[in-house]
């Protein structure tokens, strides 16, 4: 990214300072960041000390073989104990880990730490008769029920890394990752609620475990919880392979003695998407991560264990829903919120009113969930007592400074500060991020990286910008939930991270950035996301958030189209804020005007595209590969990683009377 462009976000100069509150009694004050960079492995050794270790490590890092780390070597421990056990065992067997929301209305479980092990404990006897032993690797491949932690604690707790593969993916995208990980046993589900109406699970494991074989890995076997009850239909049901857990676990003893394992042992692969067609299967290890998430999660959001109701959003087939919602707060020993259906079922206020109803304190989510509740505008979070929360959070894409502001202000009732955090799958854990009783907020920026980790904005020949400049986002310092390796190929885990700043020896995070006056980060999306207009270099991000700060928009995506003229042209797709009806009928010009005044004409989008959604994964990001086909005029590409694969007929749909 060149000087000359992505000014127009740093126009945004609204400031909000820490709560005296929150400020008051912080986690963390402005000292940690000095003191971690004087000593980050004395940093770490101290964060790692959260952990309940069955042997101590003899060096906190062993970074001799760059970038292979290995971190707290020698120590040994159990994740599912420091999760649970030891809350358990300090007397907190009373208190609730999970407050689980059904989606049909009424249909809630509460899960003490005590209730919990007890079922990890049944579990990881399960899949231990059922042949699972410490290296093997289980799927799991359920909807957000209690089951799917409880099944990844088991996994973690016998030293079996688990996969989870998130529930709304195809049988495809299910069998690439058994074949490439070689999962010997699948946990899973009959089915799962979705918008009032039971969906089939298990079928499509059918499906997977057959497509599979033929790629010449068989998985073992299959267990089955009983969510919906509905029928499996014909064949539906192989006695060879399939156990249903409430035999196979409900049956099982209570009683499991946890194994310590070394500190590197796998803990979990995650897939995520690459530039190319294979997933990546992202590594995490045990020691290192588990102290990266349960001190990120404490410094982040100011974690009060004792008090705070926390509820994390995301699915668990998303890396926050690992990091965030099953090790780092299970390790804390709060009590949180876990839901299992969409946000607007049965009605639109359902999030807000699990907030009320559970007096939510911290809340994390997404910017796409963001924009879609102000789309459908403020009437509907304000019939909700929303005064519990204290701090709010949000991961997964810059979010643009409009939603910040809405989120703080309708959300947070103007108290909360928004911690806006950037990480990645392979970074484990929050990386960068303001502390709330810290940093003062900034709306569009996750501001500097959190004590203990140490980030850069460089240019192409690696070296740091001047603040006000651009560049690409480096991680110039290793950190303890870094990603080991990618699963079963170690050449592309150095090419992809390691080999564009090999010399500086800088994790390259793919992210394209800036640094403003003050030298704070706005990261402003995926490198690949950036359009050459006439030779100008424009953010995505940039046009995107000038759309949304238009009084009529809700949500915007903006691609690069290939075009005769300026080699690529802005084509933007915009989704309307209720109120805004059909936007009226000189909408399309109407925001032309506006991109054309917020940033400048070169930015002036050359189509717009008035759309009723946007495709987007599951962890909300929005799929610019399948707008652009629609921009080109292109036959669409692969849907398979969408959350909600019709997106794409109602764009094509809505494609009429637009200019
Ligand atoms: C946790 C997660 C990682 C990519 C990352 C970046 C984008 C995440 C962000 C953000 C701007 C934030 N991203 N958080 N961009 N501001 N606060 O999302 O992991 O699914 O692996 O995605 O998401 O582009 O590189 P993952």
């Amino acid at each position: 990214m060149t000087e000359e462009t992505l000014s127009n976000l740093l126009k945004e100069d609204r400031r909000f300072e820490p709560p005296a509150e929150i400020a008051e009694h912080a986690n963390l004050t402005a000292e940690a960041y000095d003191r971690a960079a004087a000593d980050p492995e004395a940093f770490w050794a101290e964060q790692a000390g959260r952990l309940d270790w069955t042997q101590q490590w003899d060096q906190v890092l062993d970074w001799s073989n760059p970038p292979f780390a290995k971190w707290f070597v020698g120590g040994r421990l159990n994740a599912a104990y420091n999760c649970v056990d030891r809350h358990v065992e300090a007397g907190r067997g009373d208190k609730v880990a999970l407050h689980w929301v059904g989606e049909p209305e009424g249909d809630t479980r509460d899960l003490t730490y005590a209730q919990l092990q007890d079922e990890v404990c049944q579990a990881a006897n399960a899949l231990t008769e059922l042949g699972v032993t410490a290296g093997d690797r289980v799927a799991i491949y359920l909807p957000m029920i209690p089951e799917a932690v409880v099944a990844m604690l088991a996994c973690a707790r016998i030293g079996a890394p688990h996969t989870v593969v998130f529930g709304g993916f195809s049988s495809e995208a299910l069998a690439s990752r058994l074949v490439d990980c070689q999962a010997k046993v699948i946990v899973t589900s009959d089915g799962g609620y979705r918008r009032g109406s039971a969906a089939a699970l298990k079928p499509a494991v059918d499906e997977a475990r057959e497509k599979s074989s033929a790629q010449g890995h068989d998985v073992e076997k299959v267990l089955v919880v009983r969510r919906t009850g509905q029928d499996l239909g014909e064949g539906g049901w192989d006695d060879a392979v399939d156990v249903w857990w409430h035999d196979a676990v409900a049956g099982a003893s209570t009683e499991h003695t946890p194994e310590s394992f070394d500190s590197e042992h796998p803990l979990y692969v995650m897939y995520t998407s690459g530039t190319t067609g294979k997933p990546k299967g992202i590594l995490h290890t045990t020691g290192g991560y588990l102290t990266g998430t349960s001190y990120t999660h404490w410094a982040v959001f100011d974690l009060k264990p004792e008090t705070d109701v926390y509820w994390c959003s995301a699915d668990i087939g998303w890396v926050t829903g690992h990091s965030y919602m099953v090790y780092g707060p299970l390790a804390n020993g709060v009590t949180q919120v876990m839901y299992e259906g969409v946000p607007d079922s049965p009605e639109r206020g359902r999030w807000w009113k699990i907030i009320q109803d559970y007096k939510v304190t911290i809340f994390y989510t997404a910017p796409t969930a963001i924009r879609s509740f102000m789309k459908q505008g403020r009437e509907i979070p304000d019939r909700y007592d929303m005064s519990s929360l204290r701090i709010l959070g949000s991961v997964g894409e810059p979010i643009n400074p409009e939603a910040y502001v809405w989120y703080r202000h309708v959300i947070g009732g103007d108290r909360t500060p928004v911690v806006d955090t950037w990480w990645q799958t392979e970074t484990g854990m929050i990386m960068i991020s303001p502390l709330p009783g810290v940093t003062h907020g900034k709306p569009g920026s996750a501001m500097t990286p959190i004590p203990g980790v140490a980030a850069e904005v460089v240019n192409e020949a690696g070296e740091p910008v001047a603040n006000g400049s651009g560049g690409y986002l480096v991680l110039t310092q290793p950190w303890p939930s870094m990603l080991r390796t990618i699963w079963g190929d170690d050449e592309r885990f150095k090419d992809t991270y390691w080999s564009r700043f090999r010399n500086e020896g800088f994790y390259f995070a793919g992210d394209g950035a800036k640094k403003d006056d003050d030298g704070d980060i706005w990261v402003l999306g995926r490198v690949d996301d950036v359009m050459n207009v006439s030779g100008h270099r424009l953010s995505t991000t940039e046009i995107e958030s000038a759309l949304v700060s238009h009084p009529k928009v809700a949500e915007a995506a903006v691609v690069g189209a290939k075009d005769e003229d300026t080699g690529q042209a802005v084509c933007a797709f915009v989704i309307l804020r209720e109120e805004a009806g059909d936007g009226g009928d000189d909408i399309v010009a109407e925001l032309r005007q506006h991109v054309r005044k917020e940033i400048g004409p070169i930015a002036t989008p050359r189509q717009i595209m008035v759309v009723p959604e946007l495709p987007k994964t599951r962890s909300g990001k929005i799929m610019r590969r399948l707008l652009r086909d629609v921009a080109e005029h292109r036959e669409v590409g692969d849907v398979t990683t969408l959350a909600d694969s019709s997106v794409m007929d109602l764009i094509s749909q809505g494609l009429t009377g637009t200019a």
